[in-house]
């Protein structure tokens, strides 16, 4: 069996895949420790700190830690024979980065998060000293971003230049999450590394121009890089002893998107996936890094070795359901209102930024209606979705993949009203993935690949998809 967890914005999830000879993997149990419900006392709205400044998003990666607890304390009481348990992988939000002193308490309390805008400062320092934003790109495989975690370390640097250099170990949250598994420090995979302006991506490992252009003595206070199919550690002893689990192998984390990839089965170059979760994004394999010509999203290293291009967008479900409460509907009411209005919503539009945007790049949150009355309630949903369809389609195009197929995922893809929105705007046919959550799904199956190479069986990712990570 292979234990899956996904530390995403809202949630921690855990999922066991049972792998018996000859037949595709099946999910034998999932659970969810929901932060702002189950852990109340660290009071995040959504899985983020309230702040005053509205470009300033953060969590408390205790909460993380705690979140982990509880999932594992769930396992153990799911009745499944543990012991059968053999690897354990993680997906992560990316970007968000941890700081961690010498004794490993926390040297900053609150981590910044992906929704984080408050770097433009950084980002610009760090693109003139990188020559400027396609140099940026070329290198690292995106322009230099706000909530990219060079940009992020930088001003924690310039604002708290004690407490940086208190800093041991800057994690990112899968680097973090894996390091209280094992009771250790753990490296970062390529596919999540690459979400901060710091990695060489052709490379795979730290490009010691963008450490320079980021903070002194930063180097040494990064973890190292391991490829995405590569075992850790075992789960510590503290956790066997407390909920009596196996000495599982402890396979690298890595971001939530690259584990979505695998998750979707998208392990060659051809179809993409639109997840519409927390935020939405678009994403597909490539296998050669074809970095964006106009600055709009990134290439990421794929957990296959290869790499992915990914487009991420902000006003995700939080703007649908800023709508949704709006109006009073609840999710039966939103797909209702999206039945009773046509394709094209008679010219009525939305540009829904309820908080900024990463793209197209909104620094201050801003929503307008154009021939829309913001009384018409079905009306203001279809524009909504209509806008982020849209939004996806044009700033999804540098990819280059012609797009025939669409696979959803994320828990707004169990909504078939906006499938079929998504299916109108791209002009393609979009097929729903059963497993909502295929970051989790993703990081279990990568645990199967990893703990297989490790016993020296390198299945074909095309196998390890079959049957559980396909289009129905
Ligand atoms: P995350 O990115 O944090 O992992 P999920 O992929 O789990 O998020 O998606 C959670 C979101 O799914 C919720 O915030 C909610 O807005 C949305 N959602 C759940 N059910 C529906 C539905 N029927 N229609 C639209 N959105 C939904
Ligand atoms: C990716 C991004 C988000 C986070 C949170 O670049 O910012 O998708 O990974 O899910």
């Amino acid at each position: 069996m292979y234990l899956g967890i996904d530390c995403s914005t809202q949630q921690l999830s855990l999922q066991v895949l049972s792998v018996d000879a000859g037949a595709p993997p099946r999910n034998v149990w999932q659970h969810a420790v929901n932060f702002d419900r189950e852990l109340p006392h660290y009071g995040t709205r959504h899985g983020v700190l309230p702040s005053q400044d509205p470009s300033v998003a953060a969590a408390p990666p205790a909460m993380w830690a705690e979140a982990l607890e509880l999932g594992l304390a769930a396992l153990a009481s799911s009745g499944l024979d543990l012991s059968r348990i053999a690897a354990i992988a993680g997906s992560a939000q990316q970007h968000g980065t941890v700081y961690l002193d010498a004794d490993g308490g926390f040297s900053r309390a609150a981590s910044p998060i992906w929704m984080d805008t408050s770097t433009s400062i950084e980002c610009g320092e760090i693109t003139a000293a990188l020559g400027g934003p396609d140099a940026a790109a070329q290198l690292t495989g995106s322009r230099v971003f706000e909530r990219f975690a060079g940009p992020q370390i930088r001003k924690f640097w310039k604002q708290a230049p004690a407490a940086y250099e208190r800093t041991a170990r800057i994690h990112l949250v899968s680097s973090f999450m894996a390091s209280l598994l094992m009771d250790g420090d753990a490296p970062l995979d390529p596919g999540d590394a690459s979400g901060m302006n710091l990695m060489n991506l052709r490379m795979n490992e730290w490009a010691p121009r963008a450490l320079d252009a980021t903070a002194p003595g930063l180097g040494g206070r990064l973890p190292r890089i391991v490829p995405s199919s590569t075992v850790i550690g075992v789960l510590a002893s503290t956790w066997r002893n407390r909920f009596g689990l196996p000495p599982a192998k402890i396979v690298v984390w890595s971001g939530d998107n690259p584990c979505s990839l695998i998750g979707t089965g998208l392990v060659e170059e051809g179809d993409v996936a639109i997840s519409l979760g927390t935020s939405d994004t678009i994403f597909g394999p490539m296998r050669e890094p074809r970095v964006s010509a106009d600055g709009i999203g990134h290439v990421f290293a794929s957990p296959t070795g290869e790499f992915m291009g990914i487009t991420v967008f902000a006003n995700g479900s939080l703007a649908r359901e800023r709508v949704r409460d709006r109006y009073g509907l609840d999710w039966e009411g939103f797909s209702a209102a999206l039945r009773s209005t046509p394709p094209g919503n008679g010219g009525a539009r939305m540009l829904p930024y309820f908080v900024p945007e990463i793209t197209p790049r909104v620094p201050v949150a801003r929503v307008e209606r154009f021939d829309l009355d913001e009384r018409d309630a079905a009306r203001n949903v279809r524009a909504v979705i209509e806008a982020q369809m849209t939004a996806m389609k044009k700033y999804s195009a540098w990819m280059g993949v012609e797009i025939r197929t669409i696979r959803a995922t994320g828990g707004a893809s169990a909504n078939a009203e906006i499938l079929k929105v998504m299916a109108e705007v791209f002009g393609a046919e979009v097929r729903r993935f059963t497993v909502t959550n295929s970051a989790c799904l993703g990081a279990a199956l990568r645990a199967w690949h990893a703990d297989e190479r490790h016993g020296g069986h390198d299945l074909p990712w095309t196998q390890i998809v079959r049957g559980v990570a396909e289009l129905p």
